[in-house]
């Protein structure tokens, strides 16, 4: 131990006489929760938080869904106890996050050839997913990422001990697909190496292939023996149907991929600190299955032993229940519709009101919580300093901290960096 610290600390000859940890030095803010962190040091009453994914009501409120709420009150009334969960967590909610999932028509669901464990929501799920295939995965442990990505995807699986490669993804020119390249390189990619696609609602461009195109990208990825990696952090928000919103995945998995899978319930639960999700890989055989899951196990117990309770309960009670089932795809898809209605307006005021330069289709045409405006980084510094108004430095908006109250203000502040006057 001490041979170590003086290899790291050449010039403390005395280390009674300086701090540990003098020698560490301060790391940047994160790109996403950053921002919250400086929206929250702002004093002005115009402040807009457009930073982090999370649904706002249209009084700009943290919406907890009444479907939620009628889950924690029957919980509640069940008087249930706090012992720890398995490793894997909820059985009821680990069967029944699968099938929202893969449907309940899907061939490895209905033959039990699904291995999965409850996560801490769709990092936890992800990081779980990354460090068991680390440790299991028999082909090249490279990941290929779209360009661009979730920010936290290239730190999560570097710390994973997978190596991060990128494939072509956004064309800021069409502000659209950038398909030619995307195929382009998966073609080139390492045969046998891990591809993440995001199933829905891609974070941050709000880009998504067309059937057609999951269908030649599935292609490739059987081609290049390429292990599909999806993250569905989105399901319900994207188009505000969950089963339309898990096509890709469904695709690949009839088309025979066996897939891994990390899903989140923070977005379309509202449960975002209860951190709900899961961990899922189709397997083979039901042998295979138990092997994986025996694995699994051994990854999860010295990471965090076991996930937490509560929201577990949350999500299964209203998955569970025909009635809160019905009454909570509902209200996904009026969080769904609220952002897309969003769109509308600032599309009209940018476009019709303030004949703001520059083309705003795509405010539109992209779908989920985000919008990839297109602002640069410059404009979306003053944007911050000058109007209060806080987003991603690569001009990602979360549309759901819009709202009819701050709309027009937020238009007004965006036509005004655009021109050049913020
Ligand atoms: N995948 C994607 C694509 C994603 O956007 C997020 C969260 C996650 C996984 C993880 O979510 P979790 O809360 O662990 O279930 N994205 C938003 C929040 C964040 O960055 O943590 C965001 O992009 O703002």
């Amino acid at each position: 131990m001490l041979s170590l610290r003086s290899r790291a600390l050449p010039l403390a000859r005395n280390l009674r006489f300086i701090s540990t940890w003098s020698y560490v030095p301060a790391g940047p803010p994160d790109p996403i929760l950053g921002v919250t962190e400086a929206f929250k040091a702002d004093k002005d009453p115009r402040k807009i938080n457009l930073g982090v994914g999370a649904y706002r009501d249209e009084n700009g409120k943290p919406f907890v869904l009444p479907s939620v709420k009628s889950a924690e009150e029957r919980i509640h009334a069940a008087k249930q106890d706090k012992e720890y969960l398995p490793i894997t967590g909820l059985a009821d909610f680990t069967k029944l996050a699968s099938k929202l999932a893969y449907g309940e028509d899907s061939e490895p669901l209905r033959n039990g050839f699904i291995a999965s464990t409850q996560s801490i929501s769709g990092t936890g799920a992800l990081r779980v997913g990354a460090a068991f295939l680390a440790r299991h995965y028999p082909g090249v442990k490279t990941v290929y990422l779209p360009v661009p990505s979730w920010g936290n995807h290239t730190p999560l699986f570097r710390d994973s001990g997978i190596e991060v490669k990128g494939y072509r993804y956004f064309d800021k020119k069409t502000v659209g697909l950038d398909f030619a390249g995307l195929k382009e390189d998966l073609e080139a990619a390492a045969e046998n190496s891990i591809v993440l696609l995001h199933a829905c609602a891609h974070n941050p461009t709000g880009v998504d292939p067309t059937p057609e195109q999951w269908a030649e990208i599935s292609q490739i990825v059987q081609k290049r023996s390429l292990f599909p990696f999806f993250d569905m952090a989105y399901q319900g928000f994207a188009s505000g149907d969950t089963t339309r919103d898990a096509y890709a995945l469904r695709y690949f998995v009839k088309q025979g991929h066996q897939v891994a899978l990390a899903q989140s319930f923070a977005k379309n639960m509202g449960l975002y600190g209860e951190r709900v999700g899961l961990f899922s890989l189709t397997t083979g055989s039901q042998d295979e299955r138990a092997r994986v899951d025996s694995q699994i196990k051994i990854v999860v117990r010295p990471m965090y032993s076991n996930p937490p309770i509560h929201g577990a309960r949350i999500a299964s009670t209203i998955l569970g229940d025909p009635q809160l089932y019905g009454q909570w795809l509902t209200e996904v898809k009026g969080m769904a519709d609220r952002i897309i209605s969003m769109r509308e307006v600032l599309y009209n005021t940018l476009t019709h009101e303030l004949k703001t330069p520059g083309e705003w289709g795509h405010i539109k045409s992209q779908i989920g919580m985000f919008s990839f405006t297109g602002l640069t980084a410059p404009q979306t510094k003053a944007l911050a300093e000058n109007a209060h108004i806080y987003m991603t430095s690569d001009g990602r908006i979360s549309m759901a901290g819009l709202n009819s109250s701050n709309i027009k203000y937020f238009a007004e502040s965006v036509d005004a960096a655009v021109r050049g006057r913020l």
